[in-house]
């Protein structure tokens, strides 16, 4: 039996697990993420006012999920092309939040991002949630990405580090506001998908504290 892995802390409040999926559970999560997309397909997601495309293709499990549109960024109960409520959090990412959150609610959406090859996103902020006293815990399948995080200011300075298939990040406390981006993934690196990409899937807490 391996022991719970190592905890590595990036900055206050931002915490790296590598390796916190072995890789019996990374295929069962990518097994359960398969069903989420069958449930609720992958959309492409567009930049508020400009309409443009994100490089990345998202869809949603729990309670609330993630969308952006020409409209706005914002969080609903239903998928938008489908008008399907979403598919429930896999077991094993629920089980992730459990033992990486240090939160007493469980998560309210998780948000699953896939990256082809050549897929990036732009440095941010996620500030989208009422209740930022609750962390973010993101879970890394498939092909290699290089994360990069900075402070709560766009031009404070940045550092990058790999995120590898099966590793954990929680983002909580004075890191919760800071950008952060994915500048490219490594295809290659993994053989966890059939094809070359990679999967993120963040959880999160959405409304009011206490709510
Ligand atoms: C640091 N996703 O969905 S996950 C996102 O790998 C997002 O798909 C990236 O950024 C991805 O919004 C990074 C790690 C992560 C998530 C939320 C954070 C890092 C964060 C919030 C604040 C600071
Ligand atoms: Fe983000």
């Amino acid at each position: 039996m391996s022991g719970p892995a190592p905890r590595l802390t990036l900055a206050p409040g931002l915490v790296h697990v590598p390796g916190h999926l072995d890789r019996a559970a990374q295929e069962r999560l990518r097994d359960a993420i398969r069903e989420v997309v069958r449930a609720a397909p992958l959309f492409v997601p567009r930049m508020p006012r400009t309409g443009t495309p994100f490089s990345v293709r998202m869809t949603n499990c729990g309670p609330l999920g993630w969308v952006s549109d020409e409209t706005g960024y914002r969080y609903q109960a239903t998928h938008p092309e489908t008008h399907a409520p979403w598919p429930e959090i896999p077991e094993l990412a629920r089980a992730a939040w459990d033992a990486l959150a240090d939160h007493p609610d469980p998560p309210q959406a998780c948000l699953v991002n896939w990256y082809e090859p050549g897929a990036r996103m732009g440095l941010h902020q996620d500030r989208d949630e009422a209740d930022l006293s609750a962390p973010v815990v993101s879970l890394s399948l498939g092909d290699t990405a290089v994360f990069r995080y900075g402070g709560t200011t766009r031009k404070a300075p940045t550092r990058s580090i790999r995120l590898e298939s099966g590793d954990a990040l929680v983002i909580g406390g004075p890191s919760r506001l800071a950008f952060h981006g994915i500048d490219r993934i490594l295809p290659g690196t993994s053989t966890l998908l059939t094809a070359p990409g990679r999967i993120n899937l963040t959880l999160r807490r959405v409304g009011e504290p206490g709510g």
